[in-house]
């Protein structure tokens, strides 16, 4: 479990330099972010200046984290690129797979049997290559990665999209697809495009029932779903300062909701604080001898709007605990407005459950904060009026919780202890009646809230708050209390109300935990055998994706023109699907499912050109590819917002979609497009949308001369003989092009 303190060292020996030489070249102060990013150039020393949002270029992760769900994928994939070893230190943690249904004890049995064959695998392709791996009930990966590895000035990749939340530590983490990781982990450099910085100046100081994740409801108010696409965004200013480190993973974690790159903060007293009580002052003594380097240059701090593509102001004295939703993290209203809009819209009234728990919110200072508010309840004689779940974010926080009396606080309140794992974030959640899907309400500390994501139920109308404000709309049962102003009954019919919470950054006794659930890779790997069963349903080897002909693409079809929202949920539903995640014939038929079809209104119902008649779109393609007819997907805005999860690319890839035209994509799925050998397009002029048909047929006109830069055009033949010739960009470099050629990016690192 070591937490590679060599590792960290050798950073920052060599962080002055570069930095130093950055901003000779950059000519002008540097921020917290580029001076990561310089720091990790695969060319080491830099040479030259990245124009923003302009040009792609290698990084040197320092490390690779990698969560069940996705890790299967990508292992599988990394067994193909010859290597004997990891080349970066790097993590495998088992927390997506683990069903939430009677509590942990038995739901963490249920998923060791039902998902046996997926954790050996994991297991034993962990141990061959060196990788670390982190058993069912360990954790969510984002908090032990906190908890063990994060540090500040370092850049990590994780194929989850929250591995963001590594921020909190002052780190550049970003999330990827699995192919990206392949390449880091078999030993070669890491693309992206440089982001453009977005800062966020935070003064004031959280008081009373705000919590640090209103800053990033109320940022993700303010920039919506697809605000910060494209950028970094860095806090900074003395509101920053005064929050704790977990606050501030909060708040980066939920960066991915506003399709950030990534969120982070400088190195400060909150760091040092968390890093201590983690076992780890070898690297508060590193990093304060270079602490310089870990933010940024003061004169950025002092006039941020020069150094900054976009500048947001928030004065934490003033923000005003949120409640953000339904159906997306970025519909914000603060309490205040709570019972005006709940009551304009038709949203349920009663809260049904309050979930506290996800890599958002499942630290020690959430649990603390929480429960002041339950025990409230208890001391004023309140039953609650909903249903109380929570899903502590580590075994190491589980163990600290309970000897502190804190669940026993919780299940005082008939709340159930939920592993320490995803569970109802990701849909792993047998929640009772969610089959009759009846119009409800819920309130959870999540990320996420997209339609059917916790319940699999398309009415149940989630919303994201913070978890003190999680157990106060819990207890009172309503959508609409406000706890500042409004009061309760009790039961002895009095009138009673909820005091602001508090609660402790850190355990005051100090962590504990008895068996974090960690494994350690054999030293040496080569005898030790990974086992695919030819029968499995779970898993199943790849065989590479065909290179392409050399051809324009003629005669496809028009497969869907999906509408509205269209997040990789919609494209490759979670919850009951996570069982597939390793078996990409067995989790297509899941392609798409969630879409809704422009022409009809409704999701899985599409148009089959060959019969005239309507079919689940998975069946319709699979029709498609038997009869070697080829297919293109149309899109909307911000088309793959969401997950990390390539099987949002493979599945399509997989079954003969060759190309993806939307009017804008999310940064991780226009990149899993182009690993797979995709061809991911965008709309020169949106409102060509429009133009799309039923019954369209495509011809490419000029893909025989796919080049960067250089828009391509397609022809789409109508029904009625009609032609419209559609202009599409796409953001294709040289080497990105080489992958579509040979098929995938895989294909490429195979062959070499
Ligand atoms: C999610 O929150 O949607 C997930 C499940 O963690 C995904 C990864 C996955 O699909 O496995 C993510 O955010 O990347
Ligand atoms: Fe797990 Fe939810 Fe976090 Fe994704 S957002 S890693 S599903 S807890």
């Amino acid at each position: 479990m070591a937490f590679d303190i060599e590792m960290i060292k050798k950073v920052y020996e060599e962080m002055p330099a570069r930095v130093n030489k950055a901003r000779e070249i950059v000519g002008t102060p540097l921020t917290l972010s580029e001076k990561i990013l310089y720091a990790h150039l695969w060319a080491k020393q830099p040479t030259q200046k990245y124009e923003r949002g302009r040009d792609y270029v290698d990084f040197a992760p320092d490390r690779v984290a990698c969560q069940d769900a996705t890790a299967q994928m990508a292992l599988l994939q990394f067994m193909h690129a010859g290597k004997s070893q990891v080349a970066v230190p790097t993590t495998v943690h088992c927390d997506h797979l683990i069903q939430a249904k009677m509590g942990a004890e038995t739901d963490l049995a249920v998923a060791n049997k039902q998902s046996k064959e997926v954790f050996d695998f994991l297991s034993s392709v962990s141990n061959k290559y060196g990788i670390g791996f982190w058993k069912p009930g360990s954790g969510i990966i984002h908090q032990i990665i906190l908890e063990n590895y994060a540090f500040p000035g370092g850049l990590m990749i994780g194929t989850d999209s929250h591995t963001v939340n590594a921020g909190g530590l002052g780190m550049v983490a970003i999330g990827v697809g699995g192919a990206d990781a392949v390449d880091v982990m078999a030993g070669m450099a890491w693309e992206l495009k440089f982001p453009k910085l977005i800062g966020v100046k935070l003064t004031g100081k959280l008081n009373g029932w705000t919590a640090p994740k209103d800053v990033i409801l109320k940022v993700a108010d303010i920039l919506t779903v697809k605000g910060g696409t494209g950028a970094i965004v860095e806090y900074f200013g003395e509101g920053a300062k005064s929050m704790s480190a977990t606050g501030k993973g909060t708040i980066c974690n939920m960066g991915a909701e506003i399709g950030a790159t990534t969120s982070t903060f400088g190195y400060d007293d909150s760091m040092r604080r968390y890093l201590a009580a983690t076992g780890r002052q070898d690297v508060v003594d590193a990093a304060d001898k270079v602490a310089d380097y870990l933010t940024a240059d003061p004169e950025v701090y002092a006039e941020p709007e020069k150094y900054f593509d976009q500048l947001i102001e928030i004065n934490l004295s003033e923000l005003e605990p949120h409640i953000n939703g339904p159906f997306t993290p970025d519909r914000g209203t603060p309490v205040s407005k709570m019972k005006a809009v709940v009551a304009e819209n038709d949203w349920p009234i009663k809260v049904e459950w309050g979930l506290i728990g996800s890599c958002t919110n499942s630290s020690y200072e959430d649990m603390s904060r929480a429960v002041s508010i339950v025990e409230q309840a208890l001391e004023k004689n309140i039953t609650p009026k909903a249903e109380f779940g929570i899903n502590p974010g580590s075994e190491q926080i589980r163990y600290t919780i309970e000897r502190d009396g804190i669940i026993d606080t919780f299940e005082k309140l008939g709340t159930k202890v939920f592993t320490n794992a995803c569970g109802p974030c990701i849909g792993q959640w047998d929640r009772e009646g969610a089959d009759k899907e009846e119009k409800n309400t819920i309130v959870h500390s999540f990320n996420r809230n997209f339609s059917k994501r916790a319940d699999g139920n398309p009415n149940t109308h989630a919303f994201v708050t913070s978890p003190e404000m999680v157990a106060a709309l819990a207890i009172s049962g309503r959508l609409d209390f406000n706890p500042i102003t409004d009061t309760l009954i009790n039961d002895n019919g009095e009138e009673v109300r909820l005091n602001p919470p508090t609660g402790d950054e850190l355990p005051t006794k100090g962590f504990d935990v008895e068996d974090p659930g960690y494994q350690a890779p054999a030293a040496d790997g080569s005898s030790v055998e990974v086992i695919v069963d030819a029968n499995s349903q779970r898993l199943e080897l790849l065989t590479p994706f065909a290179p392409w002909d050399g051809s324009n693409i003629t005669n496809a079809k028009l497969l869907i023109k999906a509408e509205g929202k269209c997040t990789t949920d919609h494209i490759s539903m979670a919850g009951p699907w996570l069982r597939f995640r390793g078996h990409l014939d067995n989790i297509s038929n899941n392609m798409l499912i969630g879409a809704v079809n422009y022409f009809n209104k409704e999701t899985n119902l599409v148009k089959n050109q060959l019969t005239g008649e309507y079919g689940a779109v998975p069946a319709v393609q699979r029709d498609y590819k038997a009869k070697g007819i080829d297919t293109i997907v149309v899109g909307d805005h911000n088309y793959g917002e969401g997950s990390s999860r390539e099987h949002a690319a493979m599945e399509p890839r997989h079954l003969g979609v060759r190309a993806v035209l939307v009017k804008s994509f999310a940064r991780i799925h226009e990149t899993n497009l182009k690993k797979q050998g995709m061809l991911g397009l965008t709309f020169a002029n949106e409102a060509d949308y429009d133009k799309i048909q039923e019954d369209d047929t495509i011809n490419f006109l000029d893909l025989t001369d796919f080049a960067p830069g250089k828009p391509l055009s397609l022809e789409f033949v109508h029904k009625d003989g009609t032609k419209d010739v559609i202009v599409t960009n796409h953001t294709y470099n040289e080497s990105q092009i080489e992958w579509f050629k040979a098929g995938s990016a895989l294909n490429l690192i195979a062959a070499s």
